[in-house]
């Protein structure tokens, strides 16, 4: 409902806007009227006028529902979008109805009276400082700003209409001075659209440690000095490797099982690239080799809170390693659970294009389970596939056998931009063990439910095979997904309709709570407006009302428990995504958890929801922290959490071949 209601309110405030043009363009004309016909053009202004009365009222009752979505969804439209138009419209009421109305008595009222005309024509120009609002400014709190950037025009709006009505004569203005009029607003519109596309381009180079806007999140200032480059912060370099691996990215084509084939980049040869499959406490060397033409590529353990220096991210922690050259990563493998690997460097397209893996780490003692991983993609944008499979897979499993299932969403579906990614499966009942790698406490068995996942995020299925068919689909493509069957060519069990949505919220069982006291408290606003962005317009996703590199790096010590607060009040689903830590859910809109500790790293938040959430800061570096829609973030959907002391030798920028999006 906060969709439909968000551009229900939207809606309205345009609809106010151009009431109040035409009715203000009218009043205006009254001078020019004979007085018969000025009589019967006030009666309309009149009715018109409160038509504008009826939409300012509705707009309250549309206001007031957002607010029960919560504070935050309501804020900017009380404090900012409202009195844009409330102070006009008390004018309107004060001034220009008791005339309007002198008019239509035939009384003597002087008709150039910009005590009749401005107000209604001031409350047009504040209805069209509420459509700004609502798609370009997207102002955050606290308002301070929008009193002089907003508040600021509509004043000089105000004061040269006043002067030009003060100064009317009884004359209609050429056609010539109309044509002058619309040619340079054209003019200044088109200006500004050149001017926003050049300017918005990333410079040549540029430091990620350029922090445009630094946020403390009300805890103490983090010093400017720097201690720590992020090439420092590996893991041990010096003893033998327990696991080695090679992988080598190379152009392929990639055949999926429909017949079809993709022309898309692989790790040595396939994608999804090899299974890098280790031991906890393993410590694993990666050996990336690239053999890709005019591509730089780098190697993301997602989900892994590896050392900085090994986390490969082009330009913030490493170079993108270009065609012909290498890079050697290593870390210890600590978390057991389900994560995977990809390319960090414009992932947005070379993920896509199959620069991923599955990465596992078994616990020391492997338990006896069939173990299948999945990775969900969408193939050229359209095509959704387990691994390459994009038609039904079918897998003997003998009745009895614990199985998991490593669900993992690879892909952006284009589906997936309004809603989560939805799996169901069906034909037995299941656990869900673990979020995003880590383990759920106390996790009850669930039927015929459909299972929302983030692009980015790993649910752990467990249960016994059962006498009869399993079956697990994405709901985007249900004819294809992935058959476990007692008996080869058994039937296929249908699929639930409409089953409820698995809410790791209230799923489980709690355990003492880990967070009673917060360092720093951060606000993340989520959102869309007409933007710029490195060359792009369009309707672009947001942080705090703008794109990198103006988005805030949260800064913080190490050590310290972070309380961050996500709110989304756009109309897409933003996975978002922290490089290097775990985050606990603590509530969504208001509600706290109830359910185990649910431990994330790619969070899907929804329009009108609002996470809060908690991590320890105990992995130093610099991190990203992004939409893992990667559209999004090559939009600008990415900031930063940054140590204090530590700094980035790398660039980004157009000509640093570093471009982690
Ligand atoms: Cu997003």
């Amino acid at each position: 409902m906060f969709e439909p209601l968000e551009n229900a309110d939207t809606t309205v405030a345009a609809l106010h806007f151009l009431v109040y043009w035409i009715v203000g363009y009218r009043t205006g004309q009254l001078a020019l009227l004979t007085a018969d016909a000025a009589q019967r053009s006030a009666r309309r202004i009149r009715i018109w006028i409160r038509v504008g009365f009826g939409l300012y009222l509705a707009r309250l009752v549309s206001i007031g529902w957002l607010w029960t979505y919560g504070w935050d969804f309501a804020e900017n439209r009380v404090l900012v979008s409202l009195p844009l138009v409330t102070l006009p419209l008390v004018a309107v009421v004060i001034w220009s109805l008791p005339r309007v109305s002198r008019v239509i008595d035939g009384s003597d009222v002087d008709r150039l009276d910009p005590k009749l005309v401005v107000p209604v024509q001031a409350t047009a120009a504040g209805g069209l400082l509420t459509v700004w609002v609502a798609f370009v400014s997207r102002p955050i709190p606290p308002h301070a700003d929008e009193l002089l950037t907003h508040g600021g025009p509509l004043a000089v709006m105000t004061a040269l209409l006043w002067l030009r009505q003060s100064r009317r004569r009884l004359t209609r203005p050429s056609l010539l001075t109309k044509v002058a009029a619309f040619l340079v607003i054209v003019g200044l519109v088109t200006g500004g659209v050149f001017y926003g596309l050049s300017a918005s381009r990333l410079p040549s180079h540029m430091s990620m440690m350029d922090h445009n806007l630094v946020d403390h999140g009300g805890g103490p200032p983090t010093s400017h000095a720097a201690r720590t480059s992020v090439d420092a912060l590996t893991g041990p370099r010096d003893i033998v490797p327990d696991k080695v691996f090679t992988l080598t990215a190379e152009p392929g084509k990639i055949s999926l099982s429909s017949g079809g084939s993709i022309d898309g980049w692989t790790f040595n040869g396939t994608s999804p690239g090899p299974e890098i499959r280790v031991r906890e406490g393993d410590l694993v060397e990666i050996k990336l080799y690239n053999k890709i033409p005019d591509l730089g590529v780098t190697l993301h353990w997602h989900g892994l809170d590896v050392p900085n220096a090994q986390d490969g991210v082009a330009g913030l922690t490493q170079e993108a390693v270009p065609n012909g050259g290498s890079h050697t990563y290593r870390f210890r493998a600590e978390q057991v659970g389900s994560f995977w690997y990809h390319t960090h460097q414009a992932s947005s397209e070379a993920v896509a294009k199959g620069l991923f893996g599955s990465l596992i780490v078994e616990p020391r003692t492997r338990p006896a389970v069939e173990d299948i991983t999945v990775l969900s993609h969408v193939w050229n944008e359209e095509i959704s596939a387990f691994g390459t499979a994009d038609t039904m897979q079918r897998k003997r499993i003998k009745p009895g056998t614990p199985v998991r299932i490593r669900l993992t969403n690879t892909g952006i579906n284009p589906a997936s931009d309004t809603t989560s990614t939805e799996f169901l499966l069906t034909g037995t009942p299941f656990r869900v063990t673990a979020i995003d790698g880590t383990p759920l406490h106390g996790p009850t068995e669930l039927r015929d439910t459909t299972l929302e996942l983030a692009n980015g995020g790993r649910y752990d299925l467990s249960f016994t095979m059962p006498d009869g068919p399993v079956r697990l689909v994405d709901r985007n493509a249900p004819d294809a997904g992935l058959l476990l069957e007692p008996n080869e060519g058994g039937p296929v069990p249908t699929l639930p309709e409409d089953p409820p949505a698995f809410d790791p919220l209230s799923y489980g069982s709690p355990e003492t709570p880990r967070f009673t006291r917060f360092d720093r408290r951060f606000k993340l606003i989520l959102d869309d407006g007409l933007s710029f962005h490195d060359g792009v317009f369009g309707l672009l996703p947001m942080i705090n009302g703008t794109q990198f590199p103006d988005t805030p790096t949260l800064m913080v010590r190490e050590n310290e428990v972070i309380h961050t607060t996500l709110i989304n009040r756009s109309h897409e689903v933003h996975p978002m995504h922290l490089h290097g830590h775990h985050a606990l859910v603590l509530s969504r809109n208001g509600v706290p958890s109830t359910g185990s500790p649910w431990w994330t790293d790619t969070l899907d938040v929804r329009p009108g929801e609002i996470f809060e959430i908690a991590f320890v800061a105990d992995n130093p570096g610099i991190w990203m922290d992004h939409c893992h829609n990667l559209e999004h973030a090559r939009n600008g959907m990415v900031m930063h959490l940054a140590y204090e002391g530590v700094t980035s030798p790398y660039h980004v920028g157009q000509q640093s071949g570093n471009q982690p999006e």
